[in-house]
């Protein structure tokens, strides 16, 4: 593996919903993936992340994992719904010092804390209020940063606020296939609004708590058209990529959002709230075309044919990375800030011996290394994910994780992949 920047930063990557598991423990209040869950019918096979990998009692033995591995930093999530079971209001003093107790232990390992302050689990009270499609919940984010920043923000010098928001609006609001599970097509789009706002509100919040480095992490593809016709990829690309790049970077959105009556005055100064860094994740590339007459939507995804496939059945195109590296500078020019790759990995059938794995993070840090050569500024790369884990809609069914887990008894056992990562990390030191 060719060296890394000095100073570049190894991690790997969860969320909270995906792991902790003790959704009833020490005072968490419900979240919409409990909800979602529990419905019949929205998970595969019924599952639920209500043990998932039991991190809320093993994260001893998981920090372990990762001094074991030797990342320099840990990207996790804070579940709002353990810190402020409702969303707003009290708070939880037993479930911030769960953070507490697990930043302490990473910087005792020598493993720098990169908490993410959403990562899809809202509070149930709060979806019961609108979710989203409300402003309140913006202002409601704000405050929550507030509060965990004002317990661990002593010790945290990067944050993130938001998780993908494309994901949570598109799967969540517009397709119905997460929660909360509705379906409300392009009528979703003040979710997009209302996520950035309270991003922009939250950085603020943070900066005010002496936070060193805030960004959002977005999840970002290139966009290829599948005809003659550039159209429907444009399309896409402003749905996917720049609704929630442009407001962030340039202060103001895509064409498909003129107009809309939700976005006030002043909301586009502070979701452009200067970020010192922008989180990327990325897996693969997407082939779009025109869809058919009377959709709801004018375009469509089509298949990349010709290339390895993951387990999830997503292409395999470490070259994309680049691709998409060097798009964004081109796009943003001196307005694109020092870039972290803040999740890339893959599902694979399982196994101990995942040699796909141990190929597909190869071949995307090499393409992530070209990227760098030619003049992008990346200061960090995580892979998704540490451990096998609740895949949202796919329940247990997709495993990501350096690390087998077997579900029955919680043993973790190291996959060949956590030991070629382990190596790769100690020829860079
Ligand atoms: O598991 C998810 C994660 O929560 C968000 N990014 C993509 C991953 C794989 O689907």
């Amino acid at each position: 593996m060719p060296k890394f920047p000095p100073g570049f930063l190894w991690g790997v990557s969860t969320a909270a919903y995906q792991i902790e598991g003790a959704v009833r423990d020490d005072g968490r209040g419900p979240s919409i993936w409990d909800t979602f869950c529990h419905t019949p019918g929205r998970v595969r096979d019924g599952d639920t992340g209500d043990v998932a990998c039991d991190h809320y009692h093993r994260w001893a033995q998981d920090v372990e994992l990762l001094a074991g591995l030797g990342v320099t930093a840990y990207r996790f999530s804070v579940a709002w719904p353990r810190v402020q079971p409702a969303g707003a209001g009290p708070v939880n003093g037993a479930g911030l010092d769960f953070y507490d107790r697990l930043v302490d232990a990473l910087l005792a390992r020598g493993v720098a804390p990169v908490p993410t302050l959403f990562h899809w689990d809202l509070p149930q009270a709060l979806e019961d209020a609108g979710g989203w499609l409300e402003r309140d919940t913006a202002h409601r984010f704000a405050d929550y940063a507030a509060v965990v920043a004002d317990r661990i923000g002593d010790r945290v010098a990067r944050w993130i606020t938001l998780n993908e928001p494309v994901v949570h609006m598109a799967q969540g609001y517009a397709f119905g296939t997460h929660a909360p599970g509705r379906m409300l097509m392009m009528d979703a789009l003040p979710v997009a609004h209302h996520q950035l706002l309270g991003h922009g509100l939250a950085v603020r919040a943070l900066r005010a708590h002496g936070a060193a480095e805030v960004m959002i992490t977005n999840n970002c593809t290139p966009v290829w058209p599948a005809g003659d016709d550039p159209g429907p990829a444009e399309m896409y690309d402003a749905f996917h990529n720049r609704l929630f790049l442009d407001p962030v970077l340039r202060g103001e959105y895509p064409p498909l959002m003129s107009g809309a009556e939700f976005v006030r005055d002043g909301d586009m100064e502070i979701i452009a709230t200067p970020m010192d860094a922008l989180g990327v994740n990325y897996y693969n590339p997407t082939r779009v075309r025109a869809a058919p007459e009377g959709a709801p939507l004018p375009f469509e995804t089509v298949d990349i044919e010709g290339v390895p496939q993951t387990a999830f059945g997503w292409p395999v195109v470490p070259d994309g990375l680049r691709e998409l590296l060097v798009g964004l500078r081109e796009r943003y020019g001196t307005a694109l800030p020092p870039v972290y790759i803040t999740e890339n990995g893959c599902s694979t059938d399982g196994s101990l011996h995942d040699a796909d794995r141990i190929d597909y993070l190869d071949g995307h840090l090499r393409a992530l290394h070209a990227a760098i050569g030619s003049g992008v500024d990346v200061r960090g790369y995580f892979v998704w994910s540490l451990l096998d884990n609740f895949e949202w809609a796919e329940g247990y069914s997709q495993r990501f994780g350096l690390v087998h887990v077997d579900y029955d008894t919680q043993r973790r056992t190291p996959r060949d992949s956590y030991a070629w990562l382990r190596d790769v990390l100690a020829g860079q030191r």
